[in-house]
């Protein structure tokens, strides 16, 4: 496959709420769109690093300028092998996990829809099969729903439990609710006595000193997984409170995000035993095939792992989706469509039936954008080659 042109998008998208984490508030969602043009035909990619450099280490109009003024030039005229997604030479992108994300789905989806193969399907045929007694799921056993989950932002605690009962009876049953020192028991106990039956997760964004005793407050509670209760680099801390919880025979999750970008984070924190649960986001572990391995590490490693949301366009979304459609995603992820945040947006979107939302089963990763969307909301826009 060799590649002519490249199209790199700044858009920003109108939020139907602001998002407001610990790390901080988003009001709208700028992001970059690639479309790549190749022999074999077109295909699109997102890189869905937030406005501010705060959650990661890249921001969406730094990943914008990588994209257009230096590896978009890097990429014209390079023949893609058909085997590896990446073309020689991507490593370099090895410090820019976000970039080398969007440059990997937009590869991934002109191959696979060049092919008529819809990421899932794609994705189901390379789980790693060498763990002892598991076998390749065949097709037909890619499920055509997988169970929804939502993210809820910080706000006070009598709107967050508003919000989180207007979405349970949306149907969600597993919420995320972020967190944060002196916004947590309370809120927990809250929820829990206002929505029995769901499955809380709650999200600190690294916002808790080591040793925290409110964390294990939240357990006792009733919260059933605790996602990157520390900054990403105590990973003692987190190793700790779980020993901890462990001694007191306490069933809970400790979600590592932030704290993993790279495939040996994953490995360390494993080995510290700082995680029982790892969040999976495509693009900030540097793409769809990186997700794919993690998953794979934790699938043998016998801990949880989460398919995690960046606010993503319809496109993200479809193929978190369709990742999270593995078999080692065995918690409920920040599966929600697009639209739960975004007021418009240029890609079909998800559906949400019973709690339930749809695996994609379109060749490649989404189809293509709403030419007059993505217009009206792009910024700026960078045209190579071609
Ligand atoms: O910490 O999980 C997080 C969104 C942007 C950046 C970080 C996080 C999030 C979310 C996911 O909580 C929300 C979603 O996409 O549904
Ligand atoms: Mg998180």
């Amino acid at each position: 496959m060799e590649l002519t042109a490249i199209d790199v998008y700044l858009v920003d998208l109108p939020l139907t709420e602001p998002f407001v984490a610990s790390h901080g508030t988003t009001t709208s969602r700028t992001l970059s769109l690639l479309r790549v043009t190749t022999d074999a035909g077109i295909g699109w990619g997102e890189c869905s690093a937030l406005p501010a450099a705060t959650y990661t280490a890249e921001s969406a109009v730094g990943s914008y300028r990588a994209l257009a003024d230096r590896i978009g030039p890097a990429l014209i005229g390079l023949q893609v092998p058909t085997e590896d997604v990446g073309p020689p030479g991507f490593d370099a992108l090895q410090e820019l996990p976000m970039a080398r994300s969007c440059v990997e789905m937009a590869l991934l989806d002109a191959r696979l829809t060049a092919a008529g193969t819809p990421l899932a399907a794609w994705l189901s045929n390379r789980v790693d099969t060498s763990r002892p007694g598991t076998s390749e799921p065949p097709l037909e056993v890619i499920p055509t729903t997988i169970p929804a989950g939502v993210s809820v932002g910080l706000a006070s605690i009598a709107e967050t439990v508003e919000t989180c009962a207007a979405l349970a009876a949306e149907g969600y049953r597993r919420l995320k609710v972020k967190i944060q020192p002196g916004h947590d028991v309370r809120l927990v106990e809250q929820l829990i006595a206002r929505l029995p039956d769901i499955e809380l997760h709650v999200d600190a964004n690294g916002a808790y000193p080591p040793g925290s005793e409110p964390l294990l407050d939240l357990v006792s509670a009733g919260a059933a997984v605790i996602e990157q209760p520390f900054a990403a680099s105590e990973a003692s801390a987190a190793a700790e409170l779980i020993a901890r919880l462990e001694a007191e025979g306490r069933s809970v999750t400790v979600v590592a995000d932030e704290a993993v970008t790279r495939h040996d984070d994953a490995v360390r924190l494993l080995s510290a035993r700082a995680m029982t649960g790892l969040s999976i986001k495509p693009g900030r572990v540097g793409g769809i095939l990186p997700a794919l391995a993690l998953h794979d590490l934790c699938r043998s490693a016998g801990i949880a792992a989460t398919a995690g949301g960046m606010l993503e366009t319809g496109l993200g979304r479809h193929a978190l989706v369709a990742l999270a459609a593995l078999p080692g995603f065995t918690l409920t992820g920040d599966l929600s469509p697009a639209g739960r945040w975004l007021a418009a947006d240029p890609w079909p979107d998800l559906s949400l039936t019973d709690g339930h939302i749809m695996v994609p089963t379109q060749p490649g990763v989404c189809g293509d954008p709403d030419p007059e969307l993505l217009a009206a909301h792009t910024v700026e826009h960078t045209s190579l080659g071609g």
